[in-house]
């Protein structure tokens, strides 16, 4: 993996202590990404995901799938998330990215942001079934979205990257107990985006 420094919101380059980043802009080939947006929109079991926000249940604004071995259970807001099973274009990239980056993954979360009003707010990936130091590998398809990573502490370290088709962002060692990341809605007009974050679920350190 290369791993060249991000870039801040004014497109200069900033260096973001405690977190650790890799990025590829054109991870996959153009044929193939285009292939695998069409797939997953097809073939995936895409619904409105119920998220914790502020202590209350809601509509988690954009559509989610998650995607996974028998045993990747998540608990969320309460109640456990069995897996959907794995389909054919999945197992192909799990066993890319685990080939890539000498880590396993057992789980997928799909999220599918249908227009610039689908979201994310800030958040860390801190659930206790990621362990201390997850590797989370997330692929992007179809329309460009600005991604943020923003320090928990100090707010001038932070980073803005523009996600393209084909991307590649792993975010691992600390990254998030150190840095939130968002994906903020936008009035441009935008393609539809699905992106994908692998991850590795340990059952057992479940709350
Ligand atoms: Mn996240």
């Amino acid at each position: 993996m290369t791993i060249p420094l991000p870039l801040n919101a004014h497109g200069g380059e900033a260096t973001l202590p405690g977190a650790r980043l890799a990025y590829q802009p054109a991870w996959l080939p153009l044929a193939e990404a285009d292939a695998l947006f069409d797939d997953l929109q097809r073939l995936l079991p895409w619904s409105v995901h119920r998220i914790r926000l502020f202590g209350r249940s809601v509509d988690s604004p954009r559509l989610s799938a998650w995607i996974g071995d028998e045993d990747a259970v998540y608990r969320y807001s309460g109640s456990d998330f069995e897996p959907h099973p794995w389909i054919p274009a999945l197992i192909g990239l799990r066993q890319r990215l685990q080939d890539e980056l000498g880590t396993p993954f057992n789980s997928v979360l799909a999220n599918l942001y249908r227009d610039g009003r689908d979201a994310m707010g800030w958040h860390s990936d801190d659930e206790p079934e990621l362990g201390p130091q997850p590797v989370i590998a997330s692929v992007s398809l179809g329309g460009v979205r600005r991604f943020l990573l923003k320090h928990k502490q100090d707010p001038a370290l932070r980073a803005a990257f523009e996600l393209p088709h084909g991307s590649l962002l792993v975010m691992a060692g600390e990254t998030q107990r150190h840095y939130r990341h968002a994906l903020p809605r936008t009035v441009k007009p935008v393609a539809q985006r699905i992106n994908l974050t692998f991850r590795l679920i340990d059952p057992l350190r479940r709350r």
